[in-house]
């Protein structure tokens, strides 16, 4: 990071605590502003330095290249996958830094954003990842890795997996507020804004009564991911680091482009997990775009 953009984010940093302290609902940063990345440094250290491409786009950066070993997968068949992460020196890398209560996280989607799996591979030796897939459909697939080497920043390498046979792309589902899954209702308040880190809150609903006994997954009362329409770019998404067990859950997503996404989240009640999905529009970038408006006040 340089300075000129570190002077900005302290700069924006400034403002988005004014605005805090005065009660104001709208911060308008400096026009050309670079993204805030205050929260985000503050629920997670660890964080890697912000990058300009989005992450999940290249099957190798920055030397670490994703190998999957397992090539034929049949539809509705659990294969156990294997890959490894080689490192700048070809080697399989053994060495990972834990964030979110694990090594690697490991998410599969089918290219049509119609299908999507969080898992978590375990460690088969030698640097081995295996994990047991299943691939509902025929169809084209992109597998993300979303790592830490040690001693080295945060990455999210792609590569696609193909499953044979009869093939019916689906249409991006209509971009929605609502989403239900197992009884469950939840809803999506605030907008995605191109280069600016938007407040996202998702509250969750159980037969009409807000569930404020979510269970703590992987360190948090929820996790999301988001994925680019069209080119599947994986985004980091920041919890807000929360003890509140619910109804909402308040993340800070930063999109890169105008256009359509699909978010995924995954959240944990009555020991089981479950995922919600919604597509969203981010509008197109314009200069002196306000920041999310925060409509549920802090
Ligand atoms: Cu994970």
């Amino acid at each position: 990071m340089n300075t000129a953009t570190k002077l900005g984010s302290y700069v924006l940093g400034l403002a988005v605590v004014f605005g805090g302290a005065l009660g104001a609902g709208k911060v308008v940063g400096p026009i050309g502003a670079p993204p805030a990345e205050d929260h985000a440094a503050m629920a997670m250290p660890a964080e890697q330095a912000k990058s300009d491409t989005p992450g999940g786009l290249q099957v190798s950066e920055n030397g670490y290249t994703l190998n999957p070993l397992s090539t034929a997968i049949k539809p509705g068949e659990p294969t156990d996958f294997q890959f490894t992460v080689t490192g700048p020196d070809g080697k399989p890398v053994t060495d990972y830094q834990v964030e979110h209560d694990k090594k690697l996280h490991f998410i599969v989607a089918s290219r049509d954003l119609t299908s999507f799996q969080h898992l978590h591979p375990v460690e088969a030796g030698g640097g081995v990842w295996s994990v047991k897939l299943t691939l509902p459909e025929a169809g084209a697939y992109r597998a993300f890795a979303d790592f830490v080497p040690s001693g080295g920043s945060g990455l999210t390498l792609g590569t696609d997996l193909s499953v044979a046979g009869a093939y019916q792309p689906k249409a991006l589902p209509p971009v929605g507020r609502t989403a239900t899954v197992d009884g469950y209702t939840v809803t999506l308040d605030g907008d995605l804004v191109p280069g600016k880190a938007s407040k996202v809150t998702l509250s969750v609903s159980k037969d009409g009564k807000p569930v404020t006994d979510l269970q703590p997954y992987l360190g948090a009362y929820g996790h999301l991911v988001a994925l680019r329409a069209k080119d599947l770019a994986y985004l980091h998404v920041h919890p807000e680091a929360s003890e509140k067990a619910g109804p909402e859950i308040t993340f800070y997503a930063e999109v890169p482009s105008g256009g359509d996404y699909r978010l995924f989240l995954d959240f944990q009640h009555q020991d089981k997990v479950r995922t919600a999905d919604f597509t969203a529009k981010a509008a197109p970038a314009t200069a002196g775009t306000p920041a999310t408006e925060d409509t549920h006040g802090h």
